[in-house]
């Protein structure tokens, strides 16, 4: 080997192991620097329902994207009544106690303060529409439904709601106040989003939500309210039983 080549390959060596102190430096500050991310992460307050702060910003981010991507143009696939299970899954009884009958009322909040009521037969006159759908629970299950009610865009126009349909969310409680729902009005004006009071064809059962309940496809079981009793309208995000558990106010599909 001439001298010229043994030099060649001493600073060949030295190079290669400059590098690797290099890359195991680097590999070694990203290592911390993860370690420190996630160490500070962890011990910021967790926010009122469980999550924390930052990971509750991603999720509201995600929410934003996801609401503005998804129009009012989006329809959940339809199918034929024949699809539809005469055995409903009944599921969740929060709000559910007991059993309502024909002196139930909603109650419509137009502003704070400014509220009138109807009765299930004022709901009934306005155009009948039915919708079937694979309702689809976030515990994992589904099953093709058919539902009867009428348009809440309807419901709206009917009743004179059209500055209240330019806020930006709904909300909906049941008579006790133990399930609440908020709901962004792009997926209420979904033309497939109805106040449903019936289910095959027939009267809506009681523990399906009787006289009154929200069929929305474009969002998971948890937004579908049964037993409404009050419907009012916001700009900001009308409190959600399912979202202060932790799950996706949005809760799109
Ligand atoms: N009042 C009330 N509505 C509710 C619930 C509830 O606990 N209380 N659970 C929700 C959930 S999680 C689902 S999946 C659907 C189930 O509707 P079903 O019982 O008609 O199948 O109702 C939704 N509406
Ligand atoms: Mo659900």
């Amino acid at each position: 080997m001439s001298s010229q080549q043994s030099q060649n390959r001493n600073s060949t060596d030295r190079e290669i192991r400059k590098r690797t102190v290099v890359s195991f430096s680097v590999f070694g500050v990203g290592i911390c620097l993860a370690i420190a991310a996630w160490l500070w992460l962890f011990r910021q307050p967790e926010s009122a329902d469980g999550i924390q702060p930052t990971l509750r910003k991603g999720l509201e981010l995600n929410e934003n994207l996801f609401s503005r991507i998804y129009s009012r143009k989006r329809q959940s696939k339809p199918y034929k009544k024949q699809d539809a299970t005469s055995e409903v899954r009944v599921n969740g009884d929060a709000g559910m106690d007991g059993e309502l009958d024909t002196t139930w009322r909603l109650k419509v909040v137009r502003s704070p303060g400014d509220t009138f009521l109807l009765t299930i037969d004022d709901i009934k006159a306005l155009n009948k529409t039915e919708v079937v759908f694979d309702f689809k629970c976030v515990e994992g299950w589904n099953q093709v439904t058919w539902w009867g009610g009428v348009r809440f865009s309807d419901f709206l126009q009917k009743y004179n709601l059209a500055k209240q349909a330019g806020m930006k969310y709904v909300g909906m409680e049941t008579p006790d106040g133990a399930y609440y729902v908020g709901v962004d009005m792009p997926s209420m004006l979904q033309p497939q989003t109805i106040l449903c009071f019936e289910m095959n064809g027939a009267e809506l059962p009681q523990e399906q939500g009787y006289p009154l309940r929200l069929i929305i496809p474009v969002k998971y079981g948890i937004k579908h309210i049964k037993r409404i009793s009050v419907i009012y309208f916001s700009d900001r995000k009308p409190p959600d039983y399912w979202a202060e558990r932790g799950y996706d106010y949005f809760a799109g599909l």
